[in-house]
């Protein structure tokens, strides 16, 4: 478990080789919504990074490792991201809605678990990296609801249902949400600033990176702190959503694919 006030920051140290790295997170990607499927195979495809970080939320949702097991959408996926870990390491740190990826997954596509958070060490640079949900302390129930389904015993107890009944739980949870996001009197949390200041004196670094919150911004923390916020991906919006952060000696940058 994560200790929000004083967290570990585990770091991840780039070797010098790595020029650029690649972030994107809340992909979101289900089997009914291949066009964000298809501009994602497109990018691992191409991508010239030398290392690809997902900061969560790749999959709408994840019911445990063995629904990749069988032949689906889930083992597209799995299929897609060995291929691209053939060709550049690809790191991956839990989402709200994905965080039971483990052990089995990420040695099938041969992915890097990450803690959230993690101090990327680019470049002699201290990137802050979290998939954001932790900090977003307004959100009380939420945060509620993460501690419970973050501890092994209830990922056993979950995990132990057969693969059916979770889809099946897992979609009446996400009908549950939809519920919620029509509600025109959900306030949306969004990252404490507070927290987030402090968290990047801790690991001494200035930039925090997140996603998450699917309102991609940069906010300027004062002191010189800052916090990066990723966009979602759509590829069937208009216009599509489908970008990455690509960092570098240079900085952080933005870009759209298309
Ligand atoms: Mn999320």
């Amino acid at each position: 478990m994560t200790n929000v006030a004083n967290p570990a920051f585990t770091e991840l140290v780039a070797p010098p080789a790595w020029r650029t790295v690649d972030l994107i997170s809340d992909l979101h990607l289900q089997a009914g919504e291949p066009a964000t499927f298809n501009a994602w195979k497109g990018y691992l495809e191409t991508t010239p990074a030398d290392a690809l970080v997902i900061l969560g939320d790749l999959f709408e949702v994840w019911v445990g490792d063995d629904a990749a097991a069988e032949p689906g959408f889930e083992a597209q996926c799995a299929e897609l991201l060995r291929r691209t870990a053939e060709r550049l390491p690809v790191f991956f740190m839990h989402g709200n809605r994905d965080f039971l990826v483990g052990p089995a997954l990420a040695a099938q596509c041969d992915l890097t678990l990450l803690d959230d958070p993690t101090v990327l060490v680019l470049h002699g640079q201290r990137w802050l990296l979290s998939h954001g949900d932790i900090l977003c302390l307004e959100d009380t129930e939420y945060l509620k609801f993460r501690a419970m389904v973050r501890t092994p015993e209830w990922q056993s107890a979950f995990l132990a249902h057969p693969l059916e009944e979770r889809r099946a739980l897992a979609r009446a949870m996400r009908t549950q949400s939809e519920d919620r996001k029509r509600n025109p009197s959900t306030i949306w949390a969004d990252v404490d600033t507070g927290a987030a200041r402090q968290w990047l004196q801790q690991a001494q670094a200035r930039t925090m990176v997140h996603g998450h919150t699917h309102r991609p911004a940069e906010h300027d923390l004062g002191n010189g702190l800052r916090r990066i916020v990723l966009s979602d991906w759509d590829a069937a919006a208009h216009p599509p959503r489908a970008q990455l952060l690509c960092l570098s000696a240079a900085g952080a940058q933005r870009v759209d694919l298309r």
